[in-house]
């Protein structure tokens, strides 16, 4: 089943606390506010495959979503952006499958996963904003997963396969 959500579909799917921290506190730019309905002729960025149900949002739902901001050099791209996005540990919540492994699938069919205890400890981002702008396709867009500047814990040499971008679908690792 696939719900395109809408505000009426929020209250049965956001668990209270959804958006605050839980583990390891995270500063967070915004915090949850209610999910618009999708503007007219927007087109659906995500696909979030819950425990019990898909949710596909937008990009002006995404924006709706607990966001985090920081500066980081592009894996890939070798540029540093201040990006924008959600925590994958947001996603999780929302996806009602938080503390397990996730799965992010990309449109050129890469597949990877990213463990609970590096999301769960660590605002890795899904980037829908850089530089204050969407993402255009040249830099990875419109969503890219980017990970904190610590190069200790998440060096470029062991983490170059979580920078997953043109994410479009997202669901728990089986
Ligand atoms: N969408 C997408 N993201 C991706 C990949 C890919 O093939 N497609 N490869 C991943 C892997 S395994 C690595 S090591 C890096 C590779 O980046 P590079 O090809 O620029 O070195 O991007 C990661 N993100
Ligand atoms: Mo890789």
């Amino acid at each position: 089943m696939t719900l395109a959500l809408g505000p009426a579909v929020l209250g049965a799917v956001l668990p209270g606390g959804w958006g605050q921290a839980a583990g390891a506190a995270f500063s967070y730019l915004r915090t949850a506010r209610p999910i618009p309905a999708p503007q007219p002729g927007e087109r659906p960025l995500l696909r979030l495959e819950g425990k019990a149900q898909a949710l596909t949002l937008t990009r002006s739902q995404l924006l709706a979503l607990p966001t985090v901001r920081y500066a980081t050099r592009h894996a890939q791209l070798g540029r540093t952006f201040t990006y924008e996005g959600v925590p994958l540990r947001d996603l999780a919540r929302l996806g009602g499958f938080a503390g397990q492994d996730m799965r992010l699938h990309a449109s050129n069919g890469y597949v990877t996963t990213i463990a609970a205890r590096d999301y769960g400890a660590a605002p890795i981002m899904l980037a829908h904003t850089a530089n204050g702008r969407p993402i255009p396709t040249l830099d990875k867009g419109p969503l890219t997963v980017v990970l904190p500047p610590d190069e200790r814990r998440f060096p470029r040499s062991q983490y170059g396969s979580a920078w997953v971008w043109f994410v479009e679908r997202i669901s728990p690792a089986p």
